[in-house]
């Protein structure tokens, strides 16, 4: 798989679109359109009802290296401080303070943690303010077995991961322990250079505090309220192609990308050739909302042109990505089918 960080340079017409969605996250919200926006007659080869070949799988996982710096980049300075990797000595000395409303604190180590029952489960991990999703199968300790070591305060009723810096957003207890929350130090086969970093099911990125200092189980006057995706980001889609050369015509172009909507199933991947007047709807059946659905289609151009891909998504409970992730892709005559 590709990274979505030389997204840009073939979209460049779509940015002036988005008004105030693109400036938190210029780069990834780029390949994303509205879908309602009037648009300018554009050149593009305009094909209606497109036909091509559909698969899709929730197996495919993003490669680590790129979920530790997926939303580390300049993209989404705005939501996410990037993060550095550990190395060997600061390893062996981390070690993560658990402390609040408990009858006792204590402290816990890295090691210690990797010597514990793990729990290996694949994982989406979605940003609630752009477009960014990986997913991946973690393995981490569930905080469960943490706070089983010692008893709770009967008033308990929140908890917060905090990096060294205090980062870190208050969640329901109940919610954490309900949704199996990890500590995680592994990310598919590798170890997670930042130490630990908490994941849980259908909950956006900005719960998943990287580099884990601090464990505090909270009292709070009131619940706090799990925060969602934002709206123009529900039925996320993108897709993940970076073409640098033309087709030719009866060349057969594979495209393929993700769709994710932070814990609700995907019910059909949809397609457009001709600026969202017609969409081809494929069908998704059987998905496990906790994973990504990752797409395949292949269409094959009959004649020369510039044409305009819009995939868009929908889910089982009737909602449809505000933003189609788009690309445009050349077919020139000149080139010889290949
Ligand atoms: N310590 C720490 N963890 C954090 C954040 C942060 O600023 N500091 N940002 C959160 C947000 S908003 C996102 S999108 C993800 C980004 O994860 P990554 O950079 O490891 O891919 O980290 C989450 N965890
Ligand atoms: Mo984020």
């Amino acid at each position: 798989m590709k990274t979505k960080k030389k997204a840009i340079s073939l979209l460049t017409g779509a940015a002036t679109l988005l008004g105030s969605a693109g400036v938190v996250d210029a780069q990834i919200t780029e390949t994303q359109t509205p879908q309602l926006e009037p648009r300018e007659e554009e050149s593009f080869t305009s094909v209606a009802n497109v036909k091509g070949q559909f698969a899709f799988d929730q197996d495919t996982m993003t490669p680590p290296d790129e979920v530790f710096s997926l939303f580390g980049t300049a993209a989404t300075a705005a939501c996410a401080k990037p993060g550095f990797a550990l190395d060997k000595a600061e390893r062996q000395e981390y070690y993560v303070n658990v402390g609040g409303r408990l009858k006792k604190n204590f402290a816990i180590s890295l090691d210690k943690l990797e010597s514990m029952n793990a729990k290996s489960t694949g994982m989406v991990c979605t940003c609630a303010t752009s477009g960014a999703v990986a997913m991946a199968n973690v393995t981490g300790v569930p905080v469960k077995d943490i706070l089983s070591m010692t008893k709770l305060e009967d008033d308990a009723n929140a908890i917060v991961f905090r990096d060294a810096q205090g980062y870190g957003i208050p969640m329901p207890l109940d919610y954490v322990l309900e949704k199996e929350a990890l500590l995680v130090y592994k990310v598919g086969d590798t170890e997670n250079v930042e130490g630990l970093q908490v994941w849980m099911p259908d909950t956006v990125a900005r719960y998943f505090t990287r580099q884990i200092m601090e464990i505090e189980v909270l009292h709070m006057d009131k619940t706090p309220e799990i925060m969602d995706v934002e709206p123009q980001h529900r039925a996320k889609v993108s897709i993940m192609n970076r073409f640098t050369k033309s087709f030719a015509p009866g060349d057969e172009i594979a495209f393929e990308g993700y769709a994710d909507d932070c814990g609700r199933a995907i019910s059909n991947i949809e397609f457009s050739m001709d600026n969202g007047l017609t969409w081809t709807s494929c069908e998704t059946p059987g998905t496990d909302a906790q994973k990504w659905v990752y797409w395949h289609f292949s269409y094959v151009p009959e004649v020369a042109g510039t044409y305009k891909l819009d995939v868009r998504a929908r889910t089982a409970d009737g909602n449809v990505s505000p933003l189609a992730s788009s690309i445009v892709f050349e077919v020139d005559a000149g080139m010889t089918s290949s």
